[in-house]
């Protein structure tokens, strides 16, 4: 049996372990707005559709497994310590977020670590998809034109400073927008985010999420992702903004 058969086995094991409402809590995070993508504690880091080398050359193995498996791992982790006898205990994540203040240091930036990577897992895919003339139409009509969009895009994440997060986002009549946020903040954290929105699309651009491969070239990370954005998934959330 090799790494990757033995680690499917023991986390089909562990689905197999968890009997009633918590098996919902080990389904991998598909699409928007249903149950299973709104999880309660204890919370679990949700498997990855495709294998760690699928999206190489443009995210290399090593650093999908350490980013998936230990960062991701860490984040999970320290969320479920940290709401451990709080009232954010018997929370779902998306009401955690948006109850969260900047006074609960642990749990802003451990929810939005797990919410903010268990959605960046399902936004790559190594399948080749575009986006939906639909999609396509939405981002002309906010952004003038696709290549607009873009170049929007890979300035939030090249002007982030330090680490933190790019965004696609549907405000109000599903208008998009495109923000960044230090560290974990995510777009769903009411009390703490300024412009707020459903995520659409994210992009990672903390250093751990590139640095084994592209070492200071952030732009080249950025640049190289476009080819992995799983646009099936976009739309899936842009259609349940
Ligand atoms: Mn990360």
């Amino acid at each position: 049996m090799n790494k990757r058969e033995f680690i499917k086995l023991t986390s089909l094991a562990g689905v197999a372990a968890l009997s009633g409402p918590l098996s919902s809590l080990a389904v991998p995070v598909t699409s928007a707005k249903t149950s299973s993508d709104d999880p309660k504690a204890p919370f679990v880091v949700p498997p990855l559709t495709y294998a760690y080398d699928a999206l190489e050359p443009y995210i290399d193995k090593m650093t999908m497994e350490l980013h998936h498996d230990k960062h991701h791992g860490a984040y999970v982790k320290n969320l479920n310590d940290a709401i451990n006898g709080t009232p954010f205990a018997t929370l779902s994540l998306e009401e955690i977020l948006h109850k969260v203040t900047d006074k609960d240091k642990a749990i802003r930036n451990n929810g939005g670590g797990h919410y903010n990577h268990s959605l960046f897992w399902t936004l790559l895919s190594p399948k080749k998809t575009t986006p939906s003339e639909k999609l396509k139409a939405a981002i002309n009509k906010d952004f003038g034109s696709f290549e607009k969009f873009r170049e929007k895009f890979n300035d939030a994440g090249k002007t982030q400073f330090g680490s933190g997060w790019a965004w696609l986002i549907a405000g109000p009549g599903k208008k998009l927008s495109v923000i960044n946020t230090p560290n974990q903040d995510n777009p769903l954290m009411h009390n703490i985010v300024k412009e707020k929105g459903t995520p659409i699309l994210a992009l990672d651009v903390w250093e751990h999420a590139y640095y084994l491969k592209y070492q200071n070239k952030r732009p080249d990370y950025i640049n190289a992702f476009w080819n992995v954005v799983n646009w099936d998934e976009v739309e899936k959330r842009y259609n349940n903004a």
